[in-house]
């Protein structure tokens, strides 16, 4: 069993049904459960700035699979939203990362992990840290902690109250 944490993020439709429906998806399948939920943020879009804002979180979940079947795990479970992939960092109906798989590092084409973009994030660095704020970088060797507060400030990144991720989750 390996502990692996999952970046969820959509900013179309009805953004936190999506998130909701996606982690019941990903924890209804064999091998793998979801184990925690961090609280669902409101996040300013990264990179391509024009689109709507987003809804950010980060689960917990302990799997069987080896990364390359988690990352096609999570590949099919966005195809089954919908998701069409048009625009790079555009929006998206559904996006799902591997962001940490236990502590390894894993630099090929089509996955890297941690994820390459993971520490300058705070849409990413803030969830993950109500989930393992102690954890550490498995390459930057600092904790998520230390990651959280070096990053730009201006990241808009705000907690929403009231919805809940692990609810949906058995
Ligand atoms: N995902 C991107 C690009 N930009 N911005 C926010 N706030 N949240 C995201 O999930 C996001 C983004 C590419 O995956
Ligand atoms: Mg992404
Ligand atoms: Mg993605």
């Amino acid at each position: 069993m390996a502990i692996s944490y999952i970046g969820v993020g959509a900013n179309l439709d009805d953004r936190a049904a999506v998130l909701r429906r996606a982690a019941a998806a990903l924890d209804g399948y064999d091998s793998l459960e979801v184990k925690a939920a961090s609280p669902v943020y409101e996040t300013a879009p990264v990179g391509v700035t024009a689109q709507p804002m987003f809804l950010n979180a980060v689960l917990a979940a302990e799997t069987d699979l080896e990364p390359h079947a988690l990352l096609e795990r999570l590949l099919a479970v966005e195809r089954r939203f919908g998701r069409v992939r048009r625009q790079r960092w555009g929006p998206r109906l559904l996006d799902l990362d591997i962001l940490l798989y236990e502590n390894e590092i894993i630099r090929g084409r089509g996955l890297e992990i941690p994820h390459p973009r993971l520490h300058e994030r705070a849409f990413v660095l803030v969830p993950l840290c109500d989930l393992t704020p102690r954890g550490r970088h498995p390459v930057f060797k600092k904790t998520f902690s230390e990651l959280a507060e070096s990053i730009v400030p201006t990241q808009e990144v705000r907690k929403l109250h009231g919805v809940s991720l692990l609810s949906v989750c058995t």
